[in-house]
């Protein structure tokens, strides 16, 4: 699609026709396989990915929401962008929103600055900004996230319904056992009902009740029998944790935000928190059936095992799981074999220094009841964090708080090496990390690369607007 039809499409009634169209095809299809059928997917061609980006509020056809979103083109989510490493990629973003917005390449190792991953790029309503880098030639294929992150307006954008996911293709996809699998992309994005006021429980995260999986209500995924199917999640929401579950089937990991495992992990529940992502192989059943992929319950308050606000964690029995997707068996096929062994993870060096990142809530001068980082509460101009380009560093972060914040990493991706002094199970490339309430969970990162100022922040994205971020320089 060119510029000028993917400009069309984002018109509000050629947006909806154009999504009718995909529907109407997809049930023609032998194989009703959610992500192809109804995601657009734009791919890059001859080593260039250019693609018009418009965001604006437009009409969404989600049962139980009030019919409008914010939306790229027209969708939600928007258009599956892949490419492969070495691409260049050009996006124009088009702002048709009433507040200013940008892009952020969640994931991506590429510049912080210029028109690459900057965050602090504003791009006014009516305006366009044009972003322009290079993909790594040696960057790891992975699933990624792109979405605005305009400092005072990303929570609101992003739980409005911004967001869509973006593929590298390239190593772990060329493993043998990987390629037979059947491939999902399942974004998942909770969105406000009708009648829900959209404004409240921003001190908690503000979560929709309506759950959507690219877009549609409990979509109907057909796999062969006996066959593998591979679940690539990305949690695309502003506040709520995706606890998951398949029925009947262990799901084994193979691939976390930035990347291989070394080996597959076997899972029976799988926790997302936001901006997160897992890629996980399920060897469905021979016998065949439907199969319902859960959400289990999960309440983000309160401290582990001390009753009274932790009850209903992670772990507990209470709350109902709800329904966001259903596996059906159609035809089979010979059992498909796992892979054994995925791609070595490379082991960061001793780190030069270690830094404490303290979560908590509390009161900010100016601000009132704010979200802090070491007591501070974010500020623009103020640099953080100091680092040295090639450094590699221990960040020990600590939550003093009630709440769960996932803290996430701009730019380079962190290797978990122990919670609570409990060392890591096994090594894997992160850009999100859980910290639960009393929990300190000791990271490892180099920067490497790209030297510049970049950020911080709870993915709780309304955690973040209340403060809880911080501005990192690499000195190059
Ligand atoms: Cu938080």
């Amino acid at each position: 699609m060119n510029r000028r039809s993917f400009l069309a499409l984002a018109a509000g009634g050629a947006a909806v026709a154009s999504a009718t169209a995909l529907r109407s095809g997809w049930s023609a299809g032998p194989r009703r396989n959610i992500s192809s059928a109804t995601t657009s997917v734009v791919r890059s061609k001859a080593g260039v990915l250019e693609l018009d980006l418009v965001a604006q509020e437009t009409a969404i056809r989600i049962p139980g929401t009030s019919g409008r979103a914010l939306t790229y083109n027209g969708l939600l989510p928007g258009p599956q962008i892949e490419l492969q490493p070495g691409d260049a990629v050009r996006i124009h973003l088009h702002n048709r929103l009433n507040q200013p917005t940008n892009l952020h390449y969640h994931g991506l190792h590429i510049p912080p600055d210029g028109t690459a991953d900057n965050v602090f790029l504003r791009v006014a309503p009516g305006q366009q900004q044009s972003y322009s880098f290079s993909l790594p030639a040696n960057h790891p294929a992975g699933l990624f996230h792109y979405h605005p992150h305009h400092h005072g307006t990303v929570a609101d954008q992003v739980f409005g319904g911004l967001g869509g996911a973006l593929l590298v293709r390239g190593d772990l996809d060329r493993n043998p056992e990987v390629q037979a699998a059947q491939e999902e992309v399942l974004v998942l994005k909770d969105l406000p009902a009708a009648n829900e006021r959209s404004g409240s429980g921003v001190m908690l995260g503000r979560e929709g009740s309506v759950l959507s999986v690219n877009g549609q209500v409990n979509p109907e995924l057909q796999v062969a029998a006996g066959g593998l199917l591979r679940l690539r999640l990305l949690n695309a929401s502003n506040a709520r944790f995706w606890r998951l579950a398949l029925e009947g089937h262990t799901m084994h990991l193979i691939a976390t935000d930035g990347g291989a495992l070394e080996e597959p992990v076997p899972l029976q529940e799988l926790l997302l928190v936001p901006g997160e992502r897992a890629d996980v192989l399920v060897q469905v059943t021979p016998k065949g059936g439907r199969f319902r992929l859960n959400r289990l319950p999960y309440r983000r308050l309160g401290r582990p095992g001390m009753g009274g606000m932790g009850m209903g964690r992670a772990g507990s029995s209470q709350g109902q799981a709800d329904v966001i997707a259903t596996v059906t068996t159609i035809g089979a096929v010979a059992p498909q074999p796992l892979p054994q062994q995925l791609l070595a993870v490379e082991e960061l060096p001793s780190p030069v220094r270690t830094r404490r990142f303290v979560m908590n809530h509390g009161m900010a001068p100016g601000m009132g009841m704010a979200f802090l980082l070491n007591g501070q509460s974010y500020n623009h101009a103020r640099i953080d964090t100091r680092v040295q380009l090639g450094d590699t560093e221990d960040w020990e972060l600590v939550n003093t708080g009630v709440m769960d914040h996932p803290f996430h990493l701009h730019v380079n991706p962190m290797q978990v090496v122990s919670r609570n002094d409990r060392p890591e199970a096994y090594r894997a490339w992160r850009d999100v990390v859980l910290v639960r309430p009393g929990e300190t969970v000791r990271v490892r990162t180099r920067f490497s690369d790209f030297a510049g100022k970049s950020v911080y922040h709870c993915h709780i994205l309304d955690h973040e607007e209340l403060g809880m971020m911080g501005n990192i320089l690499i000195e190059g």
